[in-house]
């Protein structure tokens, strides 16, 4: 990148005028080398007086600061989140900042690989987001995503699931985490009792006890395939292939 050093500075303030706006554009897209170039080939260029030097100094200082801060987070972990969701850069921020606004005091506003996976956010704050808030399955959908098994939510966690749960997901994906929520007892089949509660909870335990078993016997009967009484993966995603409300029911926006 060049950078011009004739005609007046503008102003006194380092930062603002023609020069100030140069060095600032150097220094963000151009990363440490371009700036350092750039400022070299100003000082080469002309005397400033030595406090607006120093200021200038000092603000590029903290210029290099900021964007080494944003550099740890963005160069390395950015293509790694981006790699392992369907997220694109600017959606991962988005979720970073919903996800510190639930707990500023606690998640760093900067991420490490360490904090990503070791600072939780717990279940009782997560279910109160509005994309889950009235959502039936919230606090089972926190369980699964979790990596502790309890339902805090890590950043990749959060990450995770926002991504599962968004419009950019594969539907095979979402099958295979809507199977994984619906398994209450993570026995890798959906039984009676994984029916009940999941009906339980659609149905906001509005139907009587009978009723409820009715259904559940009904819904296996029909989708028991080698009717051994439960609903193995295969047998789940023959019965939500011809669901063709599931996704929509089954994706949240950020
Ligand atoms: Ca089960
Ligand atoms: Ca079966």
């Amino acid at each position: 990148m060049q950078i011009t050093t004739g005609g007046p500075l503008g102003s006194s303030r380092p930062g603002v005028g023609p020069v100030g706006r140069q060095l600032r554009t150097a220094v963000w897209r151009g990363g440490l080398p371009d700036a350092l170039r750039a400022l070299t080939q100003w000082r080469m260029g002309r005397e400033a007086p030595g406090q607006l030097r120093r200021r200038l100094w000092e603000r590029l200082v903290l210029l290099f600061t900021r964007r080494w801060r944003l550099f740890r987070m963005t160069s390395c972990y950015f293509i790694y989140w981006q790699d392992c969701t369907f997220f694109t850069r600017k959606e991962i921020l988005r979720v970073h900042k919903k996800f510190r606004g639930l707990q500023p005091d606690v998640v760093p506003r900067t991420m490490t690989r360490e904090d990503a996976v070791n600072v939780r956010v717990p279940r009782e704050i997560l279910e109160k987001l509005p994309e889950l808030r009235e959502n039936p399955f919230k606090t089972r959908i926190c369980e699964v995503f979790s990596s502790d098994d309890k339902g805090n939510l890590s950043f990749e966690d959060f990450l995770d699931m926002l991504s599962i749960l968004s419009e950019h997901a594969p539907r095979d994906i979402k099958v295979y985490y809507a199977f994984k929520i619906y398994d209450f007892d993570n026995d890798q089949f959906l039984g009676p009792s994984d029916l009940q509660q999941t009906l339980q909870l659609l149905t906001r335990s509005q139907l009587l006890p009978e009723e409820m078993s009715q259904v559940c016997e009904k819904v296996v009967d029909e989708c028991d395939v080698d009717a051994d009484g439960k609903l193995s993966y295969m047998e789940f995603e023959h019965v939500i292939t011809r669901a063709p409300d599931f996704l929509s029911t089954f994706h949240i926006r950020i």
